[in-house]
């Protein structure tokens, strides 16, 4: 099969950096990295065919850098341009600079990217496509008397949220009219600060839901895929931890109820690429919350049950070649758990930057480690502390919770502190073990 591209820039950095990479190796596809004079030695440098340093360790002198990015493209003649994760990945202006300037941009159209950054255009348009939404405001609140208005409407307690926002940024709880007024100013002013728009709505709070997203793929042809669901409930401060693939709530009857809703709704929406729909779950009932225009960090949990390379798919939908499977064609099996290990002091999250002093990846029958550390690598202080992602896969859940353990055991990384201990100890709670959880249960039974 020729390769869906000769040559393309990878404009981010670490593990996912890399795991991009190697789709492209297996492809045929040359590669450049791009990286920070922090990031010289870093794996994704050393391995990419090409290297441009586009600038000083901080994210927006370098990993942020459109115009330094654009000519790192230009001057190594690339067809294309990967975003990667977070940084640029969802910027509907560099997703159109890149198409400005000849190469394709590895995502969907900056029109998606779009509707789907604004949080109330994407409720709203998922509303038109027969998607359940979590009840709430249908636009943006203007005066008090309009919030005191609708959330009589909607009912206590509600949640505030930026209309800019995604991560909880932002995002205040109210019980009453009192509150509300009070949490409305807050609101409005940490989404000024951390997005530069001060855009609120509102929706009813949802006390013990689980977060339940699910991956899509759709090609330039109309075929679109769901790719099942992942559970990534357990999280701290907006921050995933383990998630797992399927979510152990659901029974097989939701799960094909929720992809196929899903799959008619993305054919209609004319999307094209990788995507995720993020969901809360309570009492049986899904409510779309926000949609992801990107590969996820936990995409690998979804490529282990499915037998599907995302990344690849991914280059191969962007250079507009048709899916090479149909819905019908995808089979989910076994259970996929994957545990986000950081450079991070397990007891109070501090980050840990430094130099890995002894390195041990752990290794047998469905064990996946996709990191780009190794022995003697410096873990820079400048960027999100993930250092590896250890992925287990088993014929069933108590089977991936096995090889995990087993795993986790097994890894040495010495020099920095990490959060392995964290995950054993997580692996050791009843509720973690049973699949009994929702998104508060983490930050309720941390030591
Ligand atoms: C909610 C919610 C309860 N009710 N919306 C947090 C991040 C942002 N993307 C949406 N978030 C939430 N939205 C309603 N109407 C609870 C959360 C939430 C959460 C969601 C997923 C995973 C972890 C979470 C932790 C705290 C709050």
């Amino acid at each position: 099969m020729n390769p869906p591209f000769s040559k393309i820039l990878i404009a981010n950095r670490g593990e996912i950096a890399l795991r991009i990479m190697r789709a492209c190796r297996e492809l045929g596809i040359k590669t450049v990295a791009v990286h920070s004079t922090a990031d010289t030695y870093s794996k994704h440098v050393l391995l990419a065919d090409e290297s441009v340093c586009i600038g000083g360790p901080s994210s927006k002198d370098s990993y942020l850098n459109i115009l330094s990015i654009l000519s790192a493209a230009d001057i190594t003649n690339t067809d294309a341009i990967h975003p990667g994760v977070g940084f640029l990945s969802e910027n509907v202006d560099f997703a159109k600079m890149v198409e400005d300037h000849g190469m394709t941009f590895i995502g969907p159209s900056p029109y998606h990217i779009q509707i789907m950054g604004d949080k109330i255009s994407a409720k709203q348009t998922m509303i038109g496509l027969g998607i359940p939404v979590v009840p709430g405001t249908p636009n943006g609140i203007t005066t008090e008397e309009d919030a005191l208005a609708q959330a009589q409407l909607i009912g206590y307690p509600i949640l505030i949220k930026a209309t800019s926002g995604g991560g909880g940024k932002g995002m205040k709880v109210a019980h009453n009219n009192e509150e509300l007024l009070l949490n409305m100013k807050l609101a409005r002013v940490e989404a000024k600060a951390n997005f530069g728009n001060d855009g609120i709505y509102m929706e009813r709070y949802l006390k013990q839901p689980r977060h339940i997203e699910v991956q899509i793929i759709a090609d330039h042809h109309g075929n679109v895929v769901c790719l099942g669901e992942r559970d990534c409930s357990l999280q701290r401060r907006h921050q995933k931890v383990f998630e797992e693939a399927p979510s152990p709530a659901l029974s097989s009857k939701e799960r094909e109820a929720l992809m196929s809703t899903v799959q008619k709704a993305i054919k209609k929406l004319g999307y094209r690429g990788v995507g995720t729909l993020e969901f809360l779950y309570e009492n049986g009932e899904f409510f779309f919350m926000e949609m992801n225009t990107r590969l996820q960090v936990e995409h690998t949990i979804t490529e282990m049950i499915t037998g599907i390379d995302l990344v690849k798919e991914q280059l191969f939908v962007a250079s507009g070649r048709p899916l090479s499977f149909l819905q019908d064609d995808v089979v989910i099996r076994g259970h996929a758990i994957e545990c986000r290990i950081n450079a991070e002091d397990p007891h109070n999250f501090m980050p840990s930057p430094g130099k890995i002093t002894t390195y041990h990846a752990p290794g047998g029958l469905g064990v996946r480690v996709d990191s780009h550390v190794y022995n003697g690598y410096l873990v820079p202080p400048h960027y999100d502390s993930l250092v590896s992602k250890l992925i287990t896969y088993g014929v069933d859940r108590p089977e991936a919770l096995s090889i995990m353990e087993r795993a986790l055991r097994e890894y040495v990384i010495d020099g920095i502190k990490t959060t392995i201990p964290l995950h054993q100890w997580l692996l050791s709670k009843e509720d973690v073990q049973t699949g009994d959880y929702t998104i508060h249960w983490l930050e309720k039974n941390l030591p």
